[in-house]
């Protein structure tokens, strides 16, 4: 039995922003099983390919054997192919083996190096186009396949036709380079459907990013998401729109290095799905909490917070807390939704912890007294800051959060799981106990309150307040 994958052949682009490496991130973001069979090895930094080693086309075919023995190829895409001889043997296999494709005619890179000799281009225009069932080419590619200069949308269309006259079945032609032609803030791609002889356009807003002039990675991204997507058995213009919003996104969320962007293909799903589990996890918590009934004696008169921090947090925003805190009632108390971006003071806590350890990511504060201190000390490593010592146009809890850390490191060889201040003229002393992830805390909580329970002296303290 074969299992089903997308299959992506092309070239190994060091640099891991484009060629091989993009479509293996893109396909692991989308998740589609998938294999690979590369053409050639690209040594490549941001500034330019320094060499490229062709793998011998034979071996090309070794590896097209062997991805075949294992899987029933869904849909193929084809990248950098480099030589003619190398076009020449994925067309036979692909034609002996009646796979669909899309064809990315990958000619150069962003740099301007080449990636595709020119008999490879001749032989890749009469052999691969009339079996693709897609073709991916951009201004540049669509103009030295059609013949057609490309500085309007209408002369767009004109060069898909021309590729469709040479057997391609359908065109998109990106439009991610057009904006300097039309000066336009939308960016447009065309799709022809020959047999149809109909036009599609899909238009989304250029992303603007200070000093950028060019992307690595948008390319191959692009191809490899239409492909699973073609694969996951998406009609063409929705597979199209499904490529165009995860290049987007993968342009959104990449670094800019040189004056490039390199794109991300998983920083946006990662982030839903962190964002997702921190949710899932508040929840969790704030139902544990909600079942402790002591948890009112911790509860000071600011209210207390709960919060926990995604894994990619990068600002306050990034951390989810109680809207409006948990405040007491008359008989118990009252817990606010679950939001990122609801608390400052908790997130800055634990924004400032995870500097010293990123695994760290949830804090809650509670009510200060001697007493509660005495049992997390029996508990826990306990650190503690003092007010006073506050240097002028210092934030607190940026501050206070870090020399109490590296007093701990100090002390312990390990960041405290508490940290308490005894307040200042207007300032209520608070403790704050910190854990991995709000379950963590709210089980640090209980632990807490399990012992107040055996404390006779905490009695007396709860009777006096
Ligand atoms: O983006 C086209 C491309 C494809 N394949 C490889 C590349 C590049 C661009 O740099 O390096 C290997």
């Amino acid at each position: 039995m074969r299992t089903g994958a997308v299959l992506t052949v092309g070239g190994s682009d060091s640099s891991c922003g484009a060629g091989i490496q993009a479509d293996l991130k893109t396909f692991a973001a989308l998740g589609v099983e998938c294999a690979c069979v590369i053409t050639a090895v690209t040594a490549q930094s941001v500034r330019g390919v320094r060499g490229i080693s062709e793998i011998p086309a034979t071996f090309v075919r070794s590896q097209l054997e062997a991805v075949m023995e294992d899987h029933e190829i869904e849909y193929a895409k084809t990248g950098m192919l480099y030589s003619a001889n190398i076009v020449n043997i994925v067309s036979d296999v692909f034609e002996e083996n009646n796979v669909k494709f899309v064809l990315d005619p990958v000619m150069r890179a962003g740099t301007g190096d080449t990636l595709l000799n020119q008999d490879a281009l001749d032989t890749m225009i009469k052999r691969l186009l009339p079996i693709s069932s897609v073709v991916t080419p951009n201004v540049h590619e669509a103009e030295a396949i059609s013949g057609v200069k490309i500085e309007t949308i209408e002369e767009a269309r004109e060069a898909a036709v021309k590729i469709a006259e040479l057997g391609a079945r359908t065109i998109i032609i990106k439009g991610g380079h057009l904006r300097p032609q039309t000066d336009s803030e939308i960016a447009a791609d065309i799709i022809y459907d020959a047999e149809k002889d109909e036009f599609e356009t899909i238009k989304s807003r250029f992303i603007r990013k200070e000093h950028v002039h060019r992307t690595h990675g948008a390319g191959c991204t692009f191809s490899a998401a239409l492909t699973a997507a073609l694969a996951r058995g998406y009609a063409l213009k929705e597979a199209a729109m499904l490529a165009k919003n995860f290049v987007s996104d993968a342009i959104k969320f990449g670094d800019v290095f040189e004056n490039v962007v390199i794109v991300n293909q998983t920083a946006s799903i990662l982030r839903r799905a962190y964002r997702h589990a921190v949710i899932e996890t508040m929840k969790d918590a704030v139902e544990q909490l909600r079942q402790m009934e002591a948890f009112r004696m911790l509860i000071p008169e600011v209210g207390s917070n709960l919060g926990m921090a995604s894994e990619d947090a990068h600002n306050e925003y990034d951390v989810a807390a109680i809207d409006g805190r948990i405040t007491h009632t008359k008989n118990g108390f009252r817990i606010g939704n679950i939001e990122f971006g609801a608390s400052s003071h908790v997130a800055r806590a634990i924004l400032t912890m995870m500097q010293f350890n990123r695994a760290i990511k949830s804090a809650i504060n509670v009510k200060y007294s001697p007493e509660i201190v005495e049992i997390c000390e029996r508990l826990f490593v306990v650190a503690s800051f003092e007010r006073e010592k506050e240097p002028e146009g210092a934030k607190t809890m940026e501050w206070g959060v870090r020399s109490a850390v590296l007093k701990a490191l100090k002390e312990h060889g390990t960041v405290p799981d508490v940290i308490f201040d005894r307040g200042a003229v207007g300032k209520e002393p608070i403790i704050r106990i910190f854990g991995r992830d709000a379950v963590e805390v709210v089980e640090k909580v209980g632990r807490i309150l399990e012992s107040v329970k055996c404390n006779e002296s905490f009695f007396s303290f709860e009777k006096a307040h």
